[in-house]
């Protein structure tokens, strides 16, 4: 082969030989793998009440310790501590430990619910409760949501109908969405939750723009939105960081850190660097770090950033650290990627015990009430799946009409769908001349 110039590259490669050290790159690894003896001594846990408060107009530069450090309330003595103690009153307590313990019993009868066929799809949010029952808490009821897939916890702290969750899980004649969405991706205007998106982060950019929109209208309300650690990698997130902070948005980012992305570690998405919180402050936003699995801490921080945002002061972003309890979804087996031992020895305890030792501890509650207030939000719960599996189950038959799958989006339908709808509904009555096989709900 005849000799050609070394072209630009090929000078760099031949100087490679030369003294300077080879590269490497570092790939994350989780600490335990399944059957793996789990420490966490490594995850600093400070005292409860320590954190300062600082006033809610602060400019984010002067608060930046509070991104690295993690905001409690609750003690190891069960009381409340410190100038982040919200001082709600028992009632309100007892409101709140009521919502998170509905929250696991409806959990906990729909993870049932698929494993009996009656569903697909399932995620719970166990251990994490308090992220979305005691923060949406702490907002008014038309301050505007945009959730990710677990805030299950958010519609039932604000009154939607059970019923109304459980037909859109089982797309069954119920279901307002008409079986178009994926169980759980629901949507209510009236309860001002945004439908959920399965395509990770895309929420967070439309809370910055539906908050943007309010303050353009001299609205009064404010948007809040929940993100998984994980998503916090995509782009969409990093975009409304950005247009949160030059437009002083008010809303709030609320960072959900549960330790795990499916099999993903948190590592990958940054953990190992710096804190979920901490990335917040690279765009100039407050910024707080919180223990998420303290139902007082998660309330406080999401008022401090609340009254943040209503006073003009600008977003907030929230990371709170938690841990995910249970598998990612019914389609997921966490014993294939983590140890067991994870959940035992994870150093926040879970929520809902903390809230329940809470209100025992200053005298507000006992063990009896807590095993009524469990067992009938379990019958509350399986009572109304009964009435929600009378309008049917997923997988028995077409639940809407076929040709419903073609309405909804377009105030008049196109022509190239119009085209589609009638070649389907032909070719439907070509396979099924007879009638279809469900007894003809298909028309
Ligand atoms: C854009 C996009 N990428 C990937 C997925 C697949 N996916 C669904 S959930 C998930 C993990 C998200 O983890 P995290 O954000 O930490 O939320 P968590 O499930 O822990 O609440 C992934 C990768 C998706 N739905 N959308
Ligand atoms: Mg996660």
């Amino acid at each position: 082969m005849a000799e050609r110039p070394p072209a630009e590259g090929d000078r760099n490669a031949a100087s490679a030989g030369d003294n300077r050290p080879a590269l490497s790159l570092h790939v994350p690894e989780p600490k335990y793998r399944p059957g793996d003896a789990v420490d966490f001594s490594h995850i600093q846990v400070p005292e409860a009440g320590a954190q300062a408060r600082p006033d809610e107009t602060v400019d984010p530069k002067d608060m930046l310790d509070l991104a690295h450090d993690l905001i409690r309330v609750l003690g190891d003595d069960n009381k409340a501590h410190g100038p982040w103690d919200p001082k709600l009153d028992p009632e309100t307590l007892r409101t709140m430990l009521g919502h998170m313990a509905m929250t696991r019993a409806f959990d906990e009868r729909m993870f049932r619910g698929q494993r009996q066929g009656k569903t697909s799809f399932y995620m719970k949010c166990t251990g994490e409760e308090a992220t979305s029952v005691s923060a949406s808490m702490a907002l008014a009821a038309d301050d505007m949501i945009f959730p990710s897939y677990r805030q299950q916890g958010i519609l039932i702290q604000r009154g939607y109908p059970m019923i109304e969750m459980i037909n859109q899980i089982y797309s069954n004649r119920g279901d307002k969405l008409k079986g178009r969405q994926l169980p759980i991706m629901y949507s209510s205007r009236e309860h001002s939750f945004f439908s959920i998106s399965g395509n990770l982060a895309t929420q967070t950019p439309q809370a910055v723009g539906w908050a943007m929109a309010s303050a353009i209208k001299g609205d009064s309300r404010i948007a809040a939105t929940w993100v998984g650690e994980g998503s916090t990698a995509e782009g969409d997130f990093h975009s409304a960081c950005l247009f949160a902070t030059v437009y002083n948005a008010p809303v709030i980012l609320n960072v959900v850190n549960n330790q795990w992305a499916i099999s993903s570690f948190s590592g990958f998405a940054g953990a190992e660097r710096s804190t979920f919180a901490a990335r917040g402050v690279g765009y100039g936003i407050a910024s707080l770090r919180v223990d998420g699995n303290d139902p007082l801490a998660c309330y406080a921080a999401e008022q401090w950033a609340a009254n943040r945002a209503r006073a003009n002061a600008g977003p907030t972003l929230i990371e709170f650290f938690s841990y995910r309890a249970e598998g990612h979804s019914t389609s997921d087996d966490p014993s294939g990627y983590r140890s067991a031992q994870e959940r035992e020895e994870w150093p926040l305890g879970d929520p809902v015990m903390r809230l329940k030792n809470h209100l025992i501890a200053i005298g507000e509650w006992d063990e009896e009430r807590q095993e009524k207030m469990d067992l009938e939000a379990a019958e509350y719960v399986k009572k109304v799946t009964k009435e929600a599996e009378a309008n049917g189950i997923l997988g028995h038959g077409l639940h809407h009409p076929f040709r419903t799958m073609f309405e909804d989006v377009f105030e008049e339908l196109p022509w190239h769908l119009q085209e589609q709808s009638e070649q389907a509904i032909r070719e439907r009555e070509a396979k099924f001349p007879e009638g279809l096989p469900n007894g003809g709900k298909g028309a």
